[in-house]
């Protein structure tokens, strides 16, 4: 096509670009803007290079062409080492009350202050563009655009962290990701350098049985905690400190996938988890979660049994309640994902006067790592004049210059103390309110060592399992031989056998039992013996702490020709009501007929809407219909999935020759008739449990 030019509209979406004069060029046409290079030149032709003649060399001078490959060139920063996949959104933080007799942060000051607020969920191991149902633990950042400058607290949806120590950081990410010889596995911790250094660091312990639950295969990031992990402090206007843990708990309640639906979900949809928030806050159902903060002090941080230093550790809410002060509401996606989600750089650093750190040797490592970590990504100390890392109060500095430095203060004072006076001496110090450290009386003796406090590898492990429900339990398990079976080294798994051992014996004995040891090991030798009178705590479980209400799931409905349109249209008023989301799967995405004559619009084509992608779904085939979709596997597949994930399954009496291919009972637990219209509000409700967890013993995927 020598010599074609470009069709019109090519520059839609793009910025409109102002001259000097603050005029925008002439218009291409309607509202379209004219496409122009960087230097605001207008661009005739946008589809061929400059040559000499219609087949010759291509010209140095073709300064459009030039540009525009070496920006392209360019689009790539380095992807974070850690945390590299992840999604992102606004919102705000709304308070419940005042939190002045704890602290002074402005931002805790008043009830009903709203702070402007950016999260980023991600994935710890896997890298930029790995599936979102990995399992692996979620991170979990808030940037708080406060008043008086930003605060960052960067969690996880795991309370507790593998090492106790910032110097095992590297050793602990080298041997999670991918091994260096091979460049493989990705995003999966079943392999052996992963088990081989946990087995060897018995501090983790507590976080491998976390990592082993269903938390760590969250069904979306609407439905997971937050947690700030480490102690902090909260210091008030008189000085005084109060130690803190931060929470975050959904209000759309826990939940979690299983490992076989994650597995098959990685295949259907590897955005799963982020196209998931993107499509509820773009349908206005906007996530939320509260606030909470565990407060206590000196006193009973000595009188706990472990230490409140060490991350490793979780304080049970039994133990001291969270008071919820807030919620943080998420209602706004980006404008651009690169901008935005990308840039966002978190530091553990960033707090504001009332909030201060501890000494735990975790979080004092990563206040050092964050700032470096930032610049490597985004090449410049200016990173901060970003948006969506700049302050949204007042700043001034006295610092200048660098890579794209373009926020510059204007005047000659860039020193301090000067003579200039008045505004031309530039910013001062905060004659109140400044940013104070607490006062901790600190000495000691120079010397790396741990703590004797921090020696209890196993109590807390045991009191996650034991406060898990018995379904819980099976799949932590479960995940163990999984996992270990993927660790070819038997070495490692026995190790791995021996410190089970060390946690709960029936645990130990079904891992070894699915994993066919040969021979039973000794349990590992522990630096301090466990407690094992711990009280299970509830808060641990996912279970004992799910929704109340279908509210933000999806029902998949799969329809043929000949399906009840009544039937239809009440199952989406009944779901409407409840706050869930019905999707149509059909044997073509262009709809399907209904028996009365009527039209039906598809979301999906049945193999690209297999039922792992909803929490619940419905049969509505005619009998025709189920017979030819008795013949295709992803039909028997949709159901055969929907039965072993334990979904609860609505289906009309003409669905029995797919049900009969599929191999399932239409009597069996979860499996509800729908024989007409009114029977959908009793299926929605049914839904509400989200599971036949009855039908697990018999139906193991
Ligand atoms: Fe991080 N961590 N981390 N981390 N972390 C990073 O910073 C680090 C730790 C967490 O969405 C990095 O910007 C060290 C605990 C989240 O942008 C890096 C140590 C917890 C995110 C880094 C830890 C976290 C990061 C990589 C041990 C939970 C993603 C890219 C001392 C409480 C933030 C970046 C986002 C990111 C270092 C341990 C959470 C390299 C050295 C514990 C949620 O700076």
């Amino acid at each position: 096509m020598a010599g074609r030019k470009g069709g019109s509209g090519t520059a839609a979406g793009q910025a409109v670009v102002t001259g000097q004069g603050g005029e925008t060029h002439q218009r291409a046409g309607g509202d379209v803007p004219v496409l122009t290079t960087q230097q605001g030149v207008p661009v005739a032709d946008d589809q061929n290079s400059l040559k000499v003649g219609q087949r010759g060399p291509t010209l140095m001078e073709d300064a459009h062409l030039r540009e525009k490959l070496f920006h392209f060139d360019h689009e790539r920063i380095p992807e974070r080492v850690v945390h590299a996949r992840g999604f992102g959104a606004h919102g705000y933080l709304e308070t419940y009350e005042s939190l002045a007799d704890i602290t002074s942060a402005d931002l805790f000051q008043r009830a009903g202050e709203k702070t402007p607020a950016f999260v980023r969920f991600s994935t710890v191991a896997g890298n930029k563009g790995s599936p979102d149902l990995a399992r692996d633990v979620r991170g979990f950042a808030v940037k708080l655009y406060t008043k008086q400058g930003n605060w960052d607290i960067v969690g996880n949806n795991i309370p507790v962290f593998f090492i106790q120590d910032a110097i095992k950081f590297p050793d602990l990410i080298h041997s999670a990701k991918q091994e260096p010889d091979r460049g493989f596995p990705q995003a999966q911790t079943a392999h052996d350098n992963f088990w081989d250094f946990v087995s060897l660091t018995p501090e983790a312990m507590n976080m491998v049985l976390w990592i082993m639950s269903d938390r760590t295969i969250p069904r979306s990031f609407r439905f997971m905690e937050g947690f700030g992990v480490h102690t902090f402090r909260l210091v008030n206007a008189e000085g005084k400190s109060t130690f803190v843990k931060f929470h975050w708990k959904p209000k759309q309640g826990l939940q979690s996938v299983l490992w076989n639906e994650a597995v098959k979900i990685n295949g259907a949809d590897p955005d799963f988890h982020r196209r998931d928030l993107w499509d509820a806050i773009q349908a206005g159902d906007f996530p939320e979660w509260e606030l909470g903060m565990q407060l206590f002090d000196e006193e009973f941080a000595n009188a706990f049994p472990f230490d409140v230093l060490d991350a490793t550790k979780l304080i049970p809410e039994e133990d001291v309640p969270v008071r919820i002060v807030g919620r943080l509401v998420l209602d706004r996606c980006v404008d651009n994902f690169f901008a935005e989600t990308e840039q966002v750089a978190f530091c553990t650093q960033n707090i504001v006067p009332g909030v201060d750190f501890t000494n735990d040797p975790l979080l004092q490592g990563r206040n050092f790592s964050y700032l470096d970590t930032q610049l490597k990504r985004l090449g410049s100390p200016n990173f901060t004049h970003l948006p969506i890392n700049a302050p949204k109060c007042p700043f001034h500095t006295l610092q200048q210059d660098g890579h794209m430095a373009f926020v510059n203060p204007k005047g000659r004072a860039n020193y301090e103390p000067n003579s200039w006076g008045g505004t031309a001496g530039g910013p001062r110090e905060a004659a109140t309110g400044g940013f104070t450290s607490y006062a901790e009386d600190l000495a000691g003796p120079k010397l790396r060592a741990r703590p004797e406090t921090f020696a209890d590898h196993y109590s807390q492990a045991r009191q996650f399992y034991l406060s898990q429900t018995e379904v819980e339990q099976a799949h932590i398990a479960a995940a163990f031989v999984f996992e270990l079976s993927k660790v070819e080294t038997p070495a490692i798994r026995s190790r791995v056998v021996a410190h089970l051992l060390n946690v709960d014996d029936d645990l130990a004995t079904t891992v070894a039992t699915g994993l066919r040891l040969k021979e039973m090991p000794k349990p590992a030798e522990a630096a301090r013996p466990p407690l094992t009178d711990l009280p299970p705590s509830r808060a641990l479980s996912i279970l004992l702490n799910g929704p109340d209400s279908f509210a933000g799931r999806k029902v998949g409905a799969l329809v043929t020709d000949g399906v009840d349109a009544g039937l239809v249209t009440a199952l989406k008023d009944a779901l409407d009501n409840e706050g869930g989301i019905l999707r149509i799967v059909a044997p073509a995405v262009g709809g399907v007929q209904a028996a009365d004559g009527s039209w039906i619009d598809a979301d999906e084509k049945v193999d690209g809407g297999p039922s792992v992608l909803f929490d619940a779904v419905v049969l509505l085939t005619s009998e025709d219909g189920a017979r030819t979709l008795a013949q295709q596997p992803a039909a028997r597949d949709f159901v055969t999935d929907a039965f072993a994930h334990l979904k609860l399954i609505g289906h009309v009496a003409t669905a029995k020759p797919l049900l009969d291919a599929a191999g399932v009972a239409a009597d069996a637990a979860g499996m509800i008739a729908l024989k007409a219209a009114k029977d959908a509000a009793a299926f929605v409700e049914a839904c509400r449990d989200l599971r036949a967890w009855d039908r697990e013993p018999t139906a193991k995927p």
